[in-house]
């Protein structure tokens, strides 16, 4: 019946070193979602493999319930599939939709492979594989260990460069494996953002403390990470790396007086987990249209940068939604230099904000319309991320 794909599948990169938290972030950014006591009007949040799903919320219920964190998965690249199942499929407003679903694939990536070198070919080969798989991903995480920048306190730089260092040689090592077939890679991700993890550790800080750290401490290294990375891409212009930052904590960690195992873990002091669906959903549109506006670029990179935007657009400008498309050309004019790649829908799409945006945010509620109700959710998540200090976006 639908003419559409009914799935939208959005991919996310996440990059840490053992240790920095990946494991726990994962079980804490799913398992609330399985509790009893919780409840989304707009959508629900599944693990597409149960045995894999049943597993994160176990780790969860270990932390929220007798303080235990997962065991270390050291050297294991996973990949966790979930889907967000919109409601309301069989009203009016869901019969009309382009999807239903939107998955998230959720690649992580052993810091350990950055760290040490393969130990045979065949190692080797596998860590290609496995840094190939995560290519379809407009977002990467690139994780900052919170507990390291406190070891490492008044010398931060000396972890933030062998960090950086290691994870650009790591790069290096792979690259001409991954360049084997061509010059550049056309699908890349292109927005690599710096998050700090465990940021319960720094009550005082916010977004802006963190990024300013690393700027102070490690301009250069980010430098050097990104002209690695601009040389494996086609279009190196369109990258972000090290513009984007946020802060993400699993969980509020109360250390006992010894220090050593924390005695209680709080899993409903959260910060940043909730913005990993805007990040990964929506983020990407918005720098599709930024960078457009300031550059010609070619279509075979616009198509594997937030792919499948235009279907994203077309939910937020739809001519048959409820007003909206008043809204739509209220929006401002867009400048000359926009290549007629962009389209109209996709630049309005990505410009919606404030009071437009929630007006038309209560209006799909209203109207039952979830996909709707759920793109420009995520879009004033990100704008309250932003307001919150928790989340610095590239304005470039
Ligand atoms: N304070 C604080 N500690 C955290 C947080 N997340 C993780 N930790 C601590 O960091 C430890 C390691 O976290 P993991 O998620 O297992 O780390 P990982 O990146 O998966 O490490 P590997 O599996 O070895 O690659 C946990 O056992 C916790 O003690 C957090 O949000 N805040
Ligand atoms: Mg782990």
């Amino acid at each position: 019946m639908a003419k559409y794909p009914r799935i939208r599948e959005q991919h996310v990169a996440v990059f840490g070193e053992s240790g920095s938290g990946k494991t726990v972030l994962v079980s804490s950014f799913f398992g609330p979602t399985q509790e009893g006591s919780y409840s989304n009007d707009l959508w629900d949040l599944v693990a597409d493999d149960t045995g894999q799903g049943n597993r994160l919320y176990q780790n969860y219920l270990g932390m929220r319930d007798r303080g235990k964190t997962p065991l270390p998965t050291r050297f294991a690249a996973t990949t966790y599939y979930f889907s967000v199942k919109l409601k309301g499929a069989d009203n009016a407003a869901g019969k009309q939709r382009p999807f239903d679903s939107l998955r998230l694939a959720w690649h992580d990536y052993p810091g350990e492979w950055f760290e040490e070198s393969p130990s045979s070919g065949e190692e080797a080969g596998r860590r290609v594989d496995t840094f190939r798989s995560l290519l379809g991903s407009d977002v990467a995480l690139l994780l900052v260990d919170g507990q390291k920048l406190l070891d490492y306190a008044g010398e931060e730089e000396r972890y933030l460069k062998s960090l950086l260092t290691n994870f650009r040689q790591g790069v290096l090592r792979l690259k001409d494996e991954l360049l084997t077939d061509e010059d550049r890679l056309t699908e890349f991700p292109r927005i690599w953002i710096v998050a700090l993890s465990k940021a319960d550790l720094f009550p005082a800080w916010n977004v802006h403390s963190f990024r300013d750290l690393v700027i102070e401490k490690a301009a250069g290294h980010l430098d050097d990470l990104r002209s690695t990375l601009q040389d494996l891409v086609d279009t190196p212009e369109a990258l972000s790396v090290g513009e984007d930052f946020m802060l993400l904590s699993s969980a509020k960690f109360k250390l006992s007086a010894a220090g050593a195992e924390p005695t209680e873990i709080d899993v409903t002091q959260r910060v940043g987990l909730d913005l990993i669906l805007p990040v990964a959903s929506m983020l990407p549109l918005e720098r599709r249209v930024q960078w457009n506006e300031r550059m010609e670029i070619p279509r075979r990179v616009l198509d594997t940068l937030a792919d499948g935007a235009e279907t994203l657009a077309s939910v937020l400008t739809d001519e048959k939604g409820f007003g909206v498309s008043q809204l739509v050309s209220k929006l401002p004019k867009i400048g000359p230099l926009v290549s007629k790649a962009a389209l109209p829908a996709l630049i309005a799409a990505a410009k919606l904000a404030g009071s437009q945006l929630r007006e038309m945010n209560a209006q799909a509620r209203e109207h039952k319309d979830f996909l709707t109700a759920t793109l420009t959710q995520f879009k004033l998540d990100l704008e309250q991320g932003v307001k919150d200090k928790l989340l610095i976006k590239s304005l470039r």
